[in-house]
C-alpha cells in the first residue's frame, strides 16, 4: 500500500516530467523557428517560410546552405535578391535609352558566370553537341580591319559596313577561326569566345542547364553593390594609375596604342574582378543579354559592356548603364556573353 508520502513523490514527479517535456517542447519549437514563436504559437509568417539559399536541416537547426543549383557552379557568382538604380540621369548616348535613373527589384538570388564564356567552354560544348553556330551557318562575321594583316585590308573595301568602315564581313570568321579560315584559337583557349549570335548563346546557356541574364540581373551585377557609379569598380577610368579593364587606348579607330595590355580580346580572367567578384563586366567583349531591343523586339537584342574596341571619344559604352543592340543572329569579333542560373 502506498504511504501518502509516496503518493505525494508520484505526483511531484509527474509534474516536474511534464515541466520538462513543455520546455523542451518549446525549445525545439523554438529552435526550429529561430525565432520568438507567434502569440499563438505559431512562427512569424517569413520564418516559417523556406526561402531560397535556405533550408532546414535534420536537426532543425534553419542553417544557410549553397543553393541547390542544377548546372555546375564552380565558376559562378551567388548574387542575392536586391533593389538598385539601374540606368542612368546622365545619358551619353540618349538615343540608347539609358536613362532615367529608377528603382529596380531583382526579387530573386540568382547565379551569374564570373568570367565571360571562354573559346575553351564553347569548344567543349561543340565537341558534345555538333553544335553549327549562325556565323558558321551564315558562311561570314564581322572582322575588326586592324586584327587582319595590312595586306589584306584593301582587298575587303566592298565588304565594309557603310556606317562603320573598319569592320568587314569575312568570309569563313567564325568563333574557331576569329578572322577567317587560316586563324585559330589554340593560343587564347581562355579568351572569350566571339562571333557569337544572340541564339548561339542562348543555345549554349539552355544547353548547361543555364539561361541568358536579363538586363537587370547583368546591370546589378555589374554594379557589384555600388550606386549610380560608372563602371564596375567607381567612376574613375584608371584609379591608381592602373587599368580595370580591356578597352581602347589611342584614338578610334587608326591607333590604339594598347597600354591596358591587350590589343584584341584578353583572358577571361585578366584585370581585377568587381565586389560581387565577376571579371570583365565592362570591357572585353560586348555580352548578350535576355532583353528585348525597345524598338525592335522582334528581331533585336540587348547586349551590355562594351568591349576592347569602345573609346571614349567614340563609344563610351563600357559602363554599367550603357547598353546596345543587334538582331539575334548578328555577330561580330567584339560580342559575346556569359550565362545566368537560376536557384532550383
Ligand atoms: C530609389 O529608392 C531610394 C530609397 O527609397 C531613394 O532614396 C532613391 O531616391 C530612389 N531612386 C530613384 C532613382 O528613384
Ligand atoms: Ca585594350
Ligand atoms: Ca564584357
Amino acid at each position: 500500500m502506498l504511504s501518502r508520502f509516496n503518493v505525494f513523490v508520484f505526483i511531484q514527479c509527474e509534474i516536474w516530467t511534464t515541466f520538462m517535456f513543455t520546455l523542451l517542447w518549446f525549445k525545439r519549437r523554438s529552435k526550429y523557428c529561430n525565432c520568438n514563436l507567434n502569440r499563438n504559437g505559431q512562427c512569424s509568417k517569413e520564418e516559417n517560410e523556406i526561402r531560397p539559399g535556405h533550408k532546414y536541416s535534420s536537426d532543425l537547426n534553419y542553417e544557410e546552405i549553397t543553393p541547390k543549383a542544377s548546372f555546375d557552379i564552380s565558376n559562378m557568382v551567388l548574387i542575392k535578391s536586391d533593389t538598385f538604380e539601374m540606368g542612368t540621369n546622365k545619358p551619353v548616348f540618349v538615343a540608347d535609352m539609358e536613362g532615367p535613373a529608377r528603382n529596380v527589384t531583382v526579387n530573386h538570388d540568382y547565379y551569374l558566370d564570373k568570367y565571360e564564356v571562354s573559346n575553351k567552354d564553347f569548344h567543349n560544348f561543340v565537341r558534345e553537341t555538333g553544335y553549327k553556330s549562325e556565323a558558321e551557318n551564315f558562311g561570314d562575321s564581322f572582322v575588326f580591319e586592324m586584327t587582319l594583316p595590312e595586306k589584306e585590308r584593301n582587298s575587303y573595301q566592298d565588304l565594309r559596313a557603310a556606317q562603320a568602315p573598319w569592320w568587314i564581313k569575312l568570309n569563313g570568321a567564325m568563333w574557331k577561326h576569329p578572322e577567317g579560315p587560316e586563324s585559330t584559337i589554340e593560343d587564347r583557349m581562355n579568351h572569350p569566345v566571339i562571333h557569337i549570335s544572340w541564339n548561339d548563346a542562348n543555345s549554349y546557356c539552355k544547353h548547361i542547364g543555364k539561361r541568358l541574364p536579363t538586363e537587370a540581373e547583368w546591370e546589378m551585377a555589374c554594379r557589384g553593390g555600388l550606386k549610380q557609379k560608372l563602371y564596375p569598380w567607381g567612376n574613375k577610368l584608371n584609379p591608381k594609375g592602373k587599368h580595370w579593364t580591356n578597352i581602347w587606348q589611342g584614338e578610334f579607330p587608326k591607333v590604339n596604342t594598347a597600354e591596358d595590355g591587350y590589343l584584341f580580346t584578353s583572358p577571361v580572367d585578366a584585370f581585377p574582378p568587381n565586389k560581387f567578384g565577376l571579371f570583365n563586366m565592362a570591357g572585353n567583349v560586348w555580352e548578350w543579354v535576355q532583353d528585348d531591343w525597345f524598338n525592335d523586339p522582334e528581331n533585336s537584342k540587348v547586349k551590355k559592356g562594351g568591349s576592347f574596341l569602345c573609346h571614349e571619344s567614340y563609344c563610351w559604352r563600357y559602363r554599367c548603364a550603357a547598353r546596345s543592340s543587334n538582331t539575334k543572329d548578328s555577330t561580330a569579333s567584339n560580342l559575346g556573353f556569359r550565362c545566368a542560373g537560376d536557384i532550383s
